[in-house]
């Protein structure tokens, strides 16, 4: 039987990974467990895990592999710890893991610098029309040449953006904005205390609703949980300003792909840019013809993609592992409770 508190020396931890990490990452993980990872990079194949687990006491996942209940059920006796190599942990029953014993712990706080950055790059990338620009014009030869109405995008400065959570996440992103002159708004659960609010020059508004009709961009900043799923739905999308823009680093949960699409084949919405999909489904066939078209940038989930940001995170699920297995609560440990509405 399982017991949480039992004591386990670091050498004797099996961990079982569901797919490669970098390899900084896993020659560290080497040196400290025994550990196996499963071989194939992308897929993620449910029985392929099962038959790699052995007796693992830990599972290490990512965030396109789905721990639901039915394969939490299955899963060794001897698990007792899924460690996610990732913030968000949407693709795991943390419910399902914690009524089997199972503690589930995550990798926050260190992407939060890398994936602001790929948020700001992506709030910039839409009005200054840099995927059209600096990649397809001169990649294809179809630049005509330099003229003074070419290539016209818009300010970016004066311009309101809206962050729809104003989390860790959330706030490296409007520090950055900020610098950039956007006017910072955002929504949330709860409002920030007030020399929050001022460090970042941030206007608090209880409604999304009324705040998705007042701000140019809205950048999404909020995990995927019951509570989240559709937040931009059709109805809310519809709310935004015309010729306002949306981005998000976030989950693909979040929004009605099938509206946002169309607000954008309409002209009611300049543009979307998008760094994450529903993984299974793939990309909407919808927002890739508006990729086509120039009217969307797509990205493919590298929010928080570089390689110090992986390695960081390498570290943060040794460090929850160890500290798991040396008997003691690990530090980023998740609890099923829901998060609450926004
Ligand atoms: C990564 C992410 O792809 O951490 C998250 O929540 O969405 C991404 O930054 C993920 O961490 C890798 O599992």
């Amino acid at each position: 039987a399982r017991k949480q508190g039992d004591h386990v020396t670091r050498q004797q931890g099996k961990i079982v990974v569901t797919r490669r990490l970098p390899e900084q990452v896993e020659t560290r993980m080497a040196a400290l467990f025994d550990v196996r990872f499963n071989p194939e990079d992308i897929a993620f194949d449910p029985a392929a895990l099962l038959a790699a687990a052995g007796e693992a006491e830990v599972l290490v996942t990512s965030i396109t592999d789905r721990i639901d209940a039915g394969l939490i059920a299955r899963m060794p006796g001897s698990l007792r710890l899924i460690a996610q190599f990732g913030n968000g942990f949407d693709n795991i029953d943390v419910e399902a893991a914690h009524a089997a014993g199972i503690t589930v712990t995550n990798t926050p706080s260190v992407l939060t610098e890398d994936t602001a950055d790929m948020a700001m790059a992506l709030i910039l990338s839409v009005p200054r029309r840099l995927a059209e620009g600096a990649h397809v014009l001169l990649r294809d030869g179809t630049w005509p040449g330099w003229s003074p109405t070419w290539m016209l995008g818009r300010r970016l400065g004066g311009k309101a953006l809206g962050i729809v959570g104003l989390g860790r996440i959330g706030t490296a992103v409007a520090r950055r904005a900020r610098v950039f002159g956007l006017a910072i708004h955002y929504c949330g659960r709860a409002r920030k205390a007030p020399q929050i609010e001022e460090a970042l020059g941030a206007t608090w508004w209880p409604s999304l609703e009324e705040m998705l009709a007042h701000v140019d961009i809205v950048s999404l900043h909020t995990p995927h949980t019951r509570d989240t799923y559709n937040i931009l739905s059709a109805e809310r999308l519809g709310l935004m300003k015309r010729g306002a823009f949306l981005v998000n680093l976030s989950r693909p949960e979040l929004l009605d792909e099938a509206a946002l699409a169309e607000l954008v084949e309409s002209g009611h919405l300049s543009g979307a840019a998008l760094d994450v999909f529903e993984h299974k489904r793939g990309v909407n066939a919808r927002l890739l013809e508006l990729a086509r078209a120039n009217k969307v940038i797509l990205t493919p989930h590298m929010g928080s993609a570089t390689l110090e940001g992986r390695i960081e995170m390498g570290e943060t699920v040794i460090v929850n592992i160890r500290t798991f297995l040396d008997g003691h609560t690990p530090p980023h440990r998740v609890l099923p409770e829901g998060r609450g509405p926004l």
